[in-house]
């Protein structure tokens, strides 16, 4: 039993070992850095959440248990691109929009895949709902990064992701998924709920900041301005706190409120 438990906890320990030696070989980082000293923050955050989440799927119903574990690699692929991110930033004071777009591509998909288990534990789960969000979602990636590394035209890449993002609004409020919603628990419903306020609140952060960066604060010949990237990488970050982190408490929330007599932290 101790055994076990201790090898339970060795799973976090390993992977803070298999962190990339450039996480911790940053630049100096400026008191005055804010953008910089949020990039920190957040890298410490995910990497907390990481461990807690892995944590904790001891105390959780089977049903809950891959959905903590997903929640768990959003927050570790999150942790690794902050430090990358934030090397970046210290560095060159220039906006990491590779490695945003990396992490985002990876992390996105996982989120819907847990969007998918939350579905399944309701009974309203079908592959073809599953393909259609992960659709959506690469259109609004991969536009969004072409407009904003400037392969296409920063407006044409908004206009292009925001369809796509419309589309997976489209589909989790008026799809299969949105129309019978309705027998479960309380707890997988509040679940679902907050997965769709995640989409649709959670997510218009992204769009803000683009809209701010690209579009507001530029120069009179229209190239983006400094106060603009720390902008865009502030609205982002904090998008992060609440899409990644705040879900995945959320997700917990309801994991752990569906099995009180499992859960000795609420016996
Ligand atoms: C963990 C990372 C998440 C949940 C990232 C989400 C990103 C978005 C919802 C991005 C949306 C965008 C649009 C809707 C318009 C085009 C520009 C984007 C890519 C910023």
């Amino acid at each position: 039993m101790t055994f076990t438990k201790l090898l339970k906890g060795l799973v976090p320990v390993g992977l803070l070992t298999a962190l990339p030696s450039s996480a911790f070989a940053t630049a100096n980082l400026a008191s005055d850095d804010f953008v910089g000293i949020s990039f920190w923050l957040i890298s410490m955050a995910m990497l907390s959440a990481t461990i807690f989440f892995l944590w904790e799927v001891q105390n959780v119903e089977g049903k809950w248990k891959t959905s903590l574990v997903v929640g768990a690699l959003v927050c570790f692929i999150a942790a690794v691109h902050y430090f990358y991110m934030r090397d970046v930033w210290v560095a060159t004071g220039e906006t990491p929009t590779v490695y945003r777009y990396i992490d985002w591509l990876l992390t996105v998909p996982l989120q819907m895949i847990e969007f998918y288990l939350i579905l399944a534990a309701i009974g309203l789960a079908s592959a073809g709902m599953f393909w259609r969000l992960l659709i959506g979602t690469m259109i609004m990636l991969v536009a969004g990064f072409m407009g904003e590394a400037g392969y296409i035209d920063a407006t044409v890449g908004f206009v292009i992701g925001m369809l796509g993002w419309f589309y997976i609004l489209y589909e989790i409020f008026a799809g299969d998924a949105g129309k019978q919603a309705g027998q479960a628990s309380a707890a997988v419903q509040s679940a679902f709920g907050n997965m769709r306020l995640v989409v649709t609140i959670g997510w218009a952060i992204y769009p803000l900041g683009y809209v701010l960066g690209y579009f507001v604060m530029v120069d009179a010949s229209g190239a983006t301005t400094a106060a603009a990237s720390q902008t865009l990488n502030v609205v982002y970050n904090l998008a992060d706190i609440v899409n990644k982190l705040a879900f995945c408490l959320l997700v917990w929330y309801a994991a752990t409120s569906d099995n009180k007599n499992l859960n000795p932290a609420s016996a």
